[in-house]
C-alpha cells in the first residue's frame, strides 16, 4: 500500500511485537468492509439486525466490565511528570513501555492484524492530521471507517515521507487490571490494550483527536477541543456558528442536531450539525477562529434519543449504523434502549445478552440498555448535516459556549466579559460525572473546558495556551456558559431543555451581535427576562427569575472550591486565573 519508511519500518517492530498470522491492509472498498462484516458475524462478533428495517446495521456487545472510558487507566507519558501535570496519570515512557510490550507480546497470534490508515478531518485540508492503528479487532475497524476517513486515499495524502500518529490496539482477554490507555505526546504514539469499548479503542478519536492533537494545537498554535460544533440559520438565511463545550454525556450531541420549536422554525430559523463531540480550532486570515470537525460519524449516547429529544440523532441511526450495548427487539432484529419510546420489546435480549420480558424487566427498574450504550452513524445519513461538513477550511466561530450538569449554581445562561474572562468561566466548569467513564455517576467534580479526562499535557499549560491564542485572534468568538440541568426541590429540572434550548442560542447570537442589552452580575452578564423568546413555555415568572438568578452564597462556597483545585498546579498556574479568582471574590463582596 505504501513506500512510506516510517510506516513500514513501524508496522515491522510492531509485527514482530504482536506476532501476527496475518496482517491486512484497509483500502477502505465497500467489498472489502461486507467481507469483514460477514466474518464478525461470523464469529458472533457481531449480531446482523433486521436489513429490511435497518439496513447495513449491526449490533456489537462488549464485556461486562468494559462498558465505558477508564480514567484511571489511561496514562500520558511525558518525559517528566511535571509535563503531564497534577490531572494526568503518568509513568515515565521507559518503564510503560516495558510493561505494555510484555502485554502486547505475542497478543496477536493466531489472530488478523488489520492496519487502518485514517485522517482526521477532510483528506487534504490544512487543518487535518493523519493516524494509523494497527487493531486485531474488526468491531474496531468498522467502527474507525464510519468515525474517520479510512483507506486508500489517506496513504496517498501521507506520501513517502509525511508523518502520522502510530496507534496500537490490541483486545486481549479485555482484562480490567491490565487494562492501558497509553498516549506518548512526544512520541506521536498511542498504545491501548484489555478493552474493546469505544472511547478506549477508536484511537481517533478522544485519544488523537482530543489527547495528542491538544498537544500537537499547544505546540503548533492551534486548539483541539471538546466541541460540538452547529451553524444557526435565521429567516434571512445568515448562517452563524457556534462551539459548545459540555462534559461526557451532557448534551452535545442534542444541541449539535436540535430542531427549533414550531414558531421559530416557522419563522424559518434552522440548525445544521458541523459537528458532535470535536472541534479543531484555527486562526484564519481574517483574525477569526475557524473550526472543523475531525470525525466522520457519531459515537452518540442511545438511551433517551428519541424522536421527541432528538429526531434527527435517531434518523441518522437507520442505516450502516453500529449499536454497541443497546437492548435487542428479538421479535423483529430492531433495537431498543430506554427513552426511545415507553415500549419495551416482550421478547426483548437485554445489554448484557439475557433473554427477558421487556416490559416486566423495565417495570422491575432494571435496565434494557446500558446507560452508556452508544450507536455508531454516519454523519452523511444526519438530516440537518451542514453543507459546510466537509469544507476543508471550516466554519468562522461566532461563540464559544460551555456548560455542565449543575442541579444548583449555574443560572441557565451568561455571557463572560472577554475572552479572558471567557477562559476563567471555561476553567473554573464543573459537572456531574456520567456513565460515560467508569466509576461514580452524578458526583460534582472541576471539569475545565470539559476537557479534564482529555487534555494531553499539564492542565496549567493548557490554559495559558487559551490565553496565548486570545491574543492571535483579533476577533474572537464571544463567551458563554449555560445549564440546561438546574433542578427544582423536587429534583425535577427546571428548564424544558432540548430543542428549546434553541431560545439561549438565539440570545447568545443577539449579544454576539449587539442586538440586546444584558444584566452585569458578579459572574457575568445575564438576560434581560424580555430578551428570552419564551412564547409557548409553560414557565412561570418565578421559575424563569430562578433560572436567571446568582446565588452569592453558592458562588462562593463554588469560590473556595476553584481555589483548592488550581492550587495544585502551583507556580505553573497562570496569572490570570488567579486575579479572575480574585476579582470575583471582590464582586461577591
Ligand atoms: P458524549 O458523546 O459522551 O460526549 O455525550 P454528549 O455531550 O454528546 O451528550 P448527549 O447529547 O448524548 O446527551 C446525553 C444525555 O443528556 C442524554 O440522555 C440526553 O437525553 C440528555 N440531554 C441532552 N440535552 C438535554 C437537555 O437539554 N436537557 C436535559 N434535561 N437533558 C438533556
Ligand atoms: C465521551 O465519553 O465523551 C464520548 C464517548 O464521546 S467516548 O468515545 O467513549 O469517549
Ligand atoms: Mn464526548
Amino acid at each position: 500500500m505504501t513506500n512510506n519508511k516510517k510506516v513500514l519500518n513501524w508496522l515491522e517492530e510492531m509485527k514482530a511485537l504482536c506476532k501476527p498470522a496475518n496482517v491486512v491492509w484497509i483500502d477502505g472498498s465497500e467489498a472489502q468492509l461486507e467481507q469483514l462484516r460477514e466474518e464478525a458475524v461470523q464469529s458472533g462478533e457481531m449480531i446482523k439486525l433486521n436489513q429490511e428495517k435497518l439496513p447495513g446495521c449491526y449490533y456489537h456487545r462488549t464485556a461486562e466490565n468494559d462498558v465505558a472510558r477508564v480514567e484511571d487507566r489511561t496514562f500520558i507519558c511525558t518525559e517528566t511528570e511535571e509535563e503531564a501535570g497534577p490531572i494526568n496519570n503518568w509513568m515515565a515512557p521507559a518503564e510503560m513501555y516495558a510493561k505494555l510490550n510484555a502485554l502486547y507480546d505475542g497478543s496477536m497470534e493466531g489472530r488478523t492484524m488489520y492496519v487502518i490508515p485514517y485522517s482526521m478531518g477532510p483528506v487534504g485540508s490544512p487543518f487535518s492530521k493523519i493516524g494509523i492503528e494497527l487493531t486485531d479487532s474488526i468491531y474496531v475497524v468498522l467502527n474507525m471507517d464510519i468515525m474517520t476517513r479510512v483507506g486508500k486515499e489517506v496513504i496517498d495524502a501521507l506520501g513517502e515521507d509525511g508523518d502520522f500518529v502510530k496507534c496500537l490496539h490490541a483486545k486481549r482477554d479485555v482484562n480490567p487490571d491490565e487494562r492501558y490507555i497509553v498516549h506518548f505526546p512526544q512520541d506521536n504514539t498511542i498504545m491501548s490494550v484489555n478493552s474493546a469499548y469505544g472511547g478506549n479503542v477508536l484511537l481517533g478519536k478522544k485519544c488523537f483527536a482530543l489527547r495528542i492533537a491538544s498537544y500537537q494545537g499547544m505546540k503548533e498554535g492551534w486548539m483541539a477541543e471538546h466541541m460540538l460544533i452547529l451553524g444557526l440559520e435565521n429567516p434571512k438565511g445568515e448562517v452563524k456558528y457556534i462551539c459548545a463545550a459540555f462534559p461526557s454525556a451532557c448534551g452535545k450531541t442534542n444541541l449539535a442536531m436540535l430542531i427549533p420549536p414550531e414558531f421559530l422554525k416557522e419563522q424559518g430559523y434552522k440548525v445544521w450539525t458541523v459537528g458532535d463531540d470535536i472541534a479543531w480550532l484555527r486562526v484564519g486570515e481574517d483574525g477569526r477562529l475557524y473550526a472543523i470537525n475531525p470525525e466522520a460519524g457519531f459515537f452518540g449516547v442511545a438511551p433517551g434519543t428519541s424522536v421527541k429529544s432528538n429526531f434527527n440523532a435517531l434518523e441518522a441511526t437507520k442505516k450502516n449504523t453500529i449499536f454497541t450495548n443497546v437492548a435487542i427487539n428479538e421479535e423483529d432484529m430492531t433495537v431498543w434502549w430506554e427513552g426511545l419510546d415507553k415500549n419495551p420489546p416482550v421478547n426483548a435480549i437485554e445489554w448484557k445478552g439475557a433473554k427477558v420480558n421487556g416490559k416486566e424487566y423495565t417495570a422491575e427498574g432494571n435496565k434494557l440498555a446500558h446507560p452508556n450504550s452508544r450507536f455508531t452513524a454516519p454523519a452523511v445519513n444526519c438530516p440537518c448535516i451542514s453543507s459546510e461538513f466537509e469544507n476543508p477550511q471550516g466554519v468562522p466561530i461566532s461563540a464559544i459556549v460551555f456548560g455542565g450538569r449543575r442541579a444548583k449554581t449555574a443560572p441557565l445562561v451568561y455571557q463572560a466579559r472577554d475572552w479572558d474572562h471567557g477562559v476563567f468561566v471555561g476553567a473554573t466548569m464543573a459537572s456531574e460525572t456520567t456513565a460515560a467513564a467508569a466509576g461514580a455517576v452524578g458526583v460534582v467534580r472541576r471539569d475545565p473546558m470539559a476537557m479534564r479526562p482529555f487534555v494531553g499535557y499539564n492542565m496549567a499549560d493548557y490554559f495559558q495556551h487559551w490565553y496565548d491564542m486570545g491574543k492571535k485572534i483579533a476577533n474572537p468568538p464571544k463567551i458563554f456558559n449555560v445549564n440546561w440541568f438546574r433542578l427544582d426541590d423536587e429534583g425535577n429540572f427546571m428548564w424544558p431543555g432540548f430543542g428549546d434550548n434553541m431560545r439561549v442560542l438565539n440570545w447568545i447570537l443577539d449579544r454576539c451581535e449587539g442586538k440586546v442589552d444584558a444584566v452585569e452580575t458578579e459572574i457575568g452578564f445575564v438576560p434581560n427576562k424580555e430578551d428570552l423568546q419564551l412564547e409557548g413555555l409553560d414557565l412561570s415568572d418565578e421559575v424563569v427569575t430562578e433560572l436567571l438568578s446568582i446565588d452569592k452564597q453558592a458562588w462562593k462556597e463554588d469560590l473556595a472550591n476553584q481555589r483548592e483545585f488550581f492550587a495544585q498546579f502551583g507556580d505553573r498556574l497562570p496569572k490570570e486565573i488567579k486575579d479572575s479568582m480574585d476579582e470575583l471574590e471582590k464582586r461577591l463582596g
